[in-house]
């Protein structure tokens, strides 16, 4: 088979633009009925047969044979003797990356995770507690997109969050375990772990088994199983965001080298047939030089069959009026990963408001981020990060508020919540606050 790196070439100046730019944006992540329908039946079925449904459908999804969910379960001797096997290149690059991602999220617990309060002119005391969580789910995909890089960032900001509990689970289809995901889940400080997957280890962390501990969150990439299983349980248990497939959208001002962007585009094309990547930049010629780059390049990809089928599918090289031009565009795209390969990348940073990551200057390859820059590589995906953000140690925390009326404040504040608790007819509500007044 000839494959060709055939991303749609558009330009802003053209009649059509507006059209074919939305036309390349949308894609459906549509859910499939019957997908919901199968979904639904698992998770009842978990819920009320627990260990036995599960290892049914362990048996008949994964080709797992297992006398009981406790065989399912690897030990820390298990991960420790994983992590010890492999390559030694492996190994000391799973702990840089790691010791790295910790730093990260630390520095972020810092800033933005921490309890605070003040005292208010009546000695009262006004603020917010922050807790852990007590027992957190992180799913792992089995097969081919199983990343051992994905463990370290979920198993790691909640680590740093406090999470007492961390449960992994990871499919292993015929028996078959992926040593790096296990010594991954070693690196990370993962509490217990389970060889299950699908929608039915999603049932089995949202309601508990007789084995496998119910949780309090679940976070984690899956197929369509799994994110339709994560909806479904959201409310009895928590859960992070439903990832579509990785996106990069590359701002250039021609200054980077061709092949660089080139290959920061197949990046993130290799991931997925459905993966988006797109080139927004002022100069055709530049432009050209990243299609010959592509051109030269993909032969030599082991993965160009998927990465051809994501670039004809929904890529894009965008020839802009300006960078100016190209800034608001990727605002209207808000993508996952965002580099801005310019010589100049912090005179265009200001005006990028919608963006899972923003990647800065030639030498930041997204690829940097998704293993060991530090922060988190789980982002929003699908325009979502107009209003959400990358996964992170507050993901893992919640947070109570602290009242506390001092008597000086319970006469100011005692008036003015009986009047609005009267103008609500609710008379109890009136007089806990009027009992505290000292002149009544
Ligand atoms: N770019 C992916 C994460 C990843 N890349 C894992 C390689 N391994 C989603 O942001
Ligand atoms: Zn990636």
């Amino acid at each position: 088979m000839n494959l060709v790196a055939a991303p749609m070439h558009l330009s802003s100046a053209s009649a059509t633009f507006e059209a074919d730019f939305a036309a390349r944006l949308h894609w459906s992540a549509d859910q499939d009925a019957a997908i919901e329908q199968r979904v639904a039946d698992i998770l009842a079925d978990v819920r009320a047969r627990g260990d036995a449904a599960l290892l049914e459908y362990t048996a008949r999804f994964d080709g797992l044979n297992a006398p009981s969910v406790a065989a399912l379960e690897l030990t820390q001797a298990e991960l420790q003797a994983a992590f010890h096997a492999i390559a030694a290149p492996q190994r000391e690059a799973l702990l840089a990356a790691a010791a790295r991602v910790r730093s990260y999220h630390e520095a972020q617990k810092k800033a933005c995770g921490e309890s605070w309060s003040y005292r208010d002119a009546d000695g009262s005391l006004l603020g917010q507690k922050v807790t852990p969580l007590d027992r957190v789910g992180i799913y792992v995909p089995g097969g081919k997109a199983a990343y051992p890089s994905s463990v370290l960032m979920n198993a790691i900001p909640a680590h740093v969050a406090g999470v007492g509990e961390i449960i992994m689970v990871v499919p292993t289809p015929g028996g078959e375990k992926n040593p790096l995901v296990l010594a991954a889940a070693y690196v990370a400080g993962v509490t217990r772990a389970f060889t299950l997957g699908g929608a039915q280890a999603v049932a089995a962390l949202a309601y508990g088994t007789q084995t496998v501990p119910k949780v309090d969150k679940i976070t984690g990439p899956g197929n369509a199983y799994v994110a339709s299983a994560k909806k479904h349980v959201f409310g009895t248990v928590g859960i992070d965001m439903i990832a579509g497939p990785s996106e990069i959208l590359v701002l250039a001002d021609g200054s980077t080298p061709p092949d660089w962007v080139a290959m920061d585009l197949f990046s993130q094309a290799e991931h997925d047939e459905l993966a988006q990547a797109i080139l927004l930049c002022p100069d055709a010629a530049y432009i050209d030089a990243v299609q010959d780059a592509m051109d030269r390049l993909l032969p030599t990809m082991p993965r160009a069959e998927i990465i051809a089928k994501s670039l004809s599918g929904r890529g894009a090289l965008i020839h802009t009026r300006s960078m100016e031009e190209a800034c608001e565009l990727s605002n209207r795209i808000a993508p996952e990963h965002l580099e801005i390969a310019s010589h100049e990348p912090h005179r265009w940073e200001p005006l990028l408001k919608h963006a899972g990551a923003i990647f800065l200057g030639a030498y930041t390859s997204e690829s940097l981020g998704d293993y060991c820059a530090g922060p988190n590589h789980v982002l929003p995906t699908s325009g979502t990060a107009r209003f959400s953000s990358p996964l992170g140690v507050y993901d893992f925390q919640k947070r109570s508020s602290l009242i506390e009326v001092s008597e000086a404040g319970a006469q100011v504040l005692g008036p003015i919540a009986a009047t609005l608790a009267y103008g609500e007819g609710l008379q109890a509500h009136a007089q806990a606050a009027q009992l505290r007044l000292k002149q009544r």
